[in-house]
């Protein structure tokens, strides 16, 4: 039996529908299964064929006999990273908190930012680094932090199979912004030692997992992204493309700022225009597609908040300052809405790279 390099699924040749397929005539000649081919030449993005239960078999199975963890954050999503349940099985593992994809955030940040703010929120890490897989930023660093057999866990999408690209010279798994690329376990191996890609984890209440492949996919931001400041009155509000939207109900005035992925609009609009706004067909590439949008369920919420970042996961996030303020949120039925202490600091606030304070 053959096992495809890039995902790790065995390879099979009977059901052209099903994991693994290669067609018959190339199966001797073949490293990669159909679906790894299509997803890295034709950005042929489809839906990951594995539960939530074999995702996390996947995981921990690479732990078996691993003295080193890589434990993968994608530092835009950095709340569907994390993982209470699976953090228990990393006690007595050497864990590495891998902060990656730290080039899509605002310049202003620094890593020492980032690493300070990340040990505040995995305390149980024995180490943080800041990275990105794509820059290949911080990789020679973390090349030094590897054991002798190390497994990469974390989120699906957070970026483990980018970094294994760089960890180990002619590793070649497959990458993509789809979700779940990676379907089995995939072992490399180098002068340094073992390291183990795995699927990753299924967060619950994040955006990507509500949405068509393809519009998942384009929420995967490939530059830093794009931050716009408000200031809210009463009855006044903003929309994150056409799926989340927040309006400020208390008297006092607020300042708001949301970071977003490059293919997610920010809009000013009206309470009174909010639920016309969110059914806006917008443009061809409009996110909900029309395939999407059915499936959509909208729901309203009230929220207080403090000086904090609401995070919008698979959206970003949106930061506030002179609160405390209560608000009205309109977002898709069981998305989570996490908070947390503010990634952007205080005075770092930044529009077309000017302080404001
Ligand atoms: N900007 C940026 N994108 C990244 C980085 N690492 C991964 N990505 C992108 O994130 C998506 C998922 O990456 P992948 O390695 O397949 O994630 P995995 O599911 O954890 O293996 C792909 O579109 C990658 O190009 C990074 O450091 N910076
Ligand atoms: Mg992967
Ligand atoms: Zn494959
Ligand atoms: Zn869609």
């Amino acid at each position: 039996m053959k096992t495809c390099k890039g995902c790790g699924i065995d390879l099979q040749t009977n059901d052209p529908n099903l994991p693994g397929y290669v067609p018959e005539n190339v199966y001797e000649k073949a490293e990669v299964c159909q679906r790894c081919f299509r997803l890295t030449h034709y950005a042929d993005y489809t839906a990951s064929p594995l539960s939530e239960e074999d995702f996390m078999d996947a995981a921990t199975k690479a732990l078996d006999g691993a003295d080193t963890v890589f434990q993968v954050f994608d530092i835009i999503d950095f709340e569907s990273s994390l993982n209470p349940t699976f953090e228990k099985l990393l006690f007595r593992k050497n864990t590495v908190a891998v902060v990656t994809k730290y080039d899509l955030l605002p310049e202003i940040v620094s890593e020492k930012d980032v690493e300070e703010w990340v040990k505040k929120r995995v305390p149980y890490a024995d180490a943080v680094a800041v990275v990105s897989g794509k820059k290949g930023w911080g990789i020679d660093k973390l090349k030094d932090m590897r054991g002798r057999v190390t497994a990469v866990v974390g989120t699906t999408n957070a970026g483990k199979s980018t970094l294994i690209q760089r960890l180990v010279q002619g590793a070649k798994p497959t990458v993509s912004p789809s979700l779940g690329t990676t379907l089995g376990n995939l072992t490399f191996e180098d002068e340094k030692g073992v390291i183990v890609d795995t699927p990753g984890l299924k967060p619950n209440g994040r955006l990507l997992e509500m949405l068509c492949p393809v519009c998942s996919a384009s929420l995967v931001p490939n530059k830093r992204l794009n931050s716009k400041l408000f200031q809210l009155k009463p009855g006044q509000g903003l929309a994150l493309g056409n799926l989340f939207y927040l309006s400020l109900k208390s008297e006092n005035p607020v300042v708001v700022m949301a970071y977003v992925p490059e293919s997610v609009s920010i809009s000013r609009v009206n309470r009174d225009r909010a639920e016309s706004f969110l059914e806006e067909a917008g443009a061809p590439d409009a996110i909900p597609c029309a395939e999407c949008k059915p499936k959509i369920v909208f729901e309203k919420r009230d929220l207080r908040v403090g000086d904090e970042d609401l995070v919008v996961p698979g959206l970003g996030w949106v930061s506030f300052r002179h609160t405390p303020a209560s608000f009205e949120v309109i977002c898709p039925k069981g998305l989570g809405l996490p908070r947390r202490s503010p990634l952007v600091r205080r005075g770092k606030h930044t529009t077309t790279g000017k302080r404001i304070r």
